[in-house]
């Protein structure tokens, strides 16, 4: 029987991923999209085929995580056999300027989805997008067992979705994981994430239509890997025997300050000559280093990355220089977008 998968947070990077490899897989695969004024669809529209074609096997329907109704209508209609919550406000800076509307989507959204899961009455399989930033101020390296201290509205979202997973797990019996997932990035990586800011900004710089990039603090470490590995590890812990909790990260140890060498260094370019410093980009409380061990994923799920920071780099370099070419004054436009947060 063809399974059926509901993902909400579709549209964004890991979503689009993720899609892309259910329906690899063979999954009749439904996608949850905000309604909007414009289309938002640009990371899934090259799988998406009319609903007429009797070979479609991609659904987009609309709702948000605000509203708890169309969640449990939805689920009602779909009755999937997995769903996997990726919907979040999802950037760090974001959440102190939007502290109440990130509250809502990134913690009270996944109770709502919850609930609906249970109110609907169906068997379903759930996946929560857990972030290593809910170990903030915890030196690395941090596991499943690493105690969480958030940083950021954002983190301690993040931190009330984990728990809230976990309770539902053990209150109702439900299948429900948290993948905590360290940073990870693509040329699909939304254009204000510092990875994606720094390889866009080198892309221009080479092709002569920007000078300068400005940035906040070079000395926070992450340990960046390649999204597309990691959609891998979250369909694996739906597969596994028992519902448990993973941490998927590569291991590695990296500065902003190393990825913007990494990455100029790729275009022929030194960063020092185009790099400076705005403190608009600084956040109010920092998450200094994250470093992950994934041992657990590695052993139980046979999941490892192999793709790490240097080459991640250079995978989207290459990809923001290819799409500059095609993208025109378009691509100027949006340059200016990306430093504005
Ligand atoms: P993105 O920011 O690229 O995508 C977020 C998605 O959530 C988008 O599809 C967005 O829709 C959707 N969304 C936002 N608010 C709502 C809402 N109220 N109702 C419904 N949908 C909403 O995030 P990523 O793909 O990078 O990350 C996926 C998930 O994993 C997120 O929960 C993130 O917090 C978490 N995470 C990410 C990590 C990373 O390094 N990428 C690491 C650890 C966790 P729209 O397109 O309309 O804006
Ligand atoms: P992060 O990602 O906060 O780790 O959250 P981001 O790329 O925004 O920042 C990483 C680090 O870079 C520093 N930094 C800058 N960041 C941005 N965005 N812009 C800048 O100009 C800049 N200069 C320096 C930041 O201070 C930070 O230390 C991401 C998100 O995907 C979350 O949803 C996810 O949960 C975590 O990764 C794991």
């Amino acid at each position: 029987m063809t399974k059926r998968a509901l993902i909400t947070g579709i549209t964004g990077q890991d979503g689009s991923y993720l899609a892309e490899l259910l329906l690899k897989k063979g999954y009749e695969v439904h996608g949850l999209i905000r309604r909007a004024s414009t289309f938002n669809t640009a990371r899934i529209d090259h799988m998406y085929v009319d609903p007429h074609d009797p070979k479609a096997k991609l659904f987009l329907h609309y709702g948000d995580l605000s509203d708890g109704a169309r969640l449990v209508t939805l689920l009602a209609d779909i009755k999937p056999d997995e769903v996997y919550n990726l919907a979040a406000q999802s950037h760090v800076r974001v959440s102190f300027d939007e502290p109440e509307h990130t509250g809502n989507t990134t913690g009270v959204g996944t109770i709502r989805l919850l609930e609906a899961v249970r109110m609907s009455g169906i068997d379903t399989k759930f996946y929560q997008a857990s972030s290593s930033e809910m170990f903030g101020a915890t030196p690395p390296p941090q596991n499943e067992e690493t105690p969480f201290y958030p940083r950021s509205p954002y983190g301690a979202a993040k931190v009330y979705s984990y728990w809230i997973t976990k309770n539902y797990r053990e209150a109702y019996g439900m299948f429900a994981v948290n993948g905590i997932l360290f940073n990870h990035e693509s040329p699909r990586r939304g254009e204000t994430f510092v990875t994606r800011k720094i390889t866009r900004a080198v892309a221009a710089i080479k092709a002569g239509k920007q000078d300068l990039l400005y940035m906040g603090n070079l000395d926070a470490v992450r340990d960046w890997g390649y999204a597309a590995e990691y959609v891998e590890g979250m369909w694996r812990m739906l597969q596994a025997d028992e519902p448990d909790d993973f941490v998927l990260a590569t291991g590695g140890n990296y500065t902003v300050r190393d990825f913007l060498q990494i990455a100029f260094e790729h275009a022929g370019l030194n960063w020092e000559d185009h790099v400076r410093f705005d403190e608009r980009y600084l956040r109010p409380t920092e998450v200094d280093a994250l470093v992950g061990d994934a041992s657990k994923a590695q052993e139980k799920l046979g999941w490892k990355a192999t793709v790490h920071t240097p080459e991640l780099a250079r995978i989207m370099v290459d990809a923001d220089m290819e799409a500059l070419k095609h993208a025109g004054n378009h691509w100027i436009d949006t340059v200016d977008l990306a430093s504005w947060k």
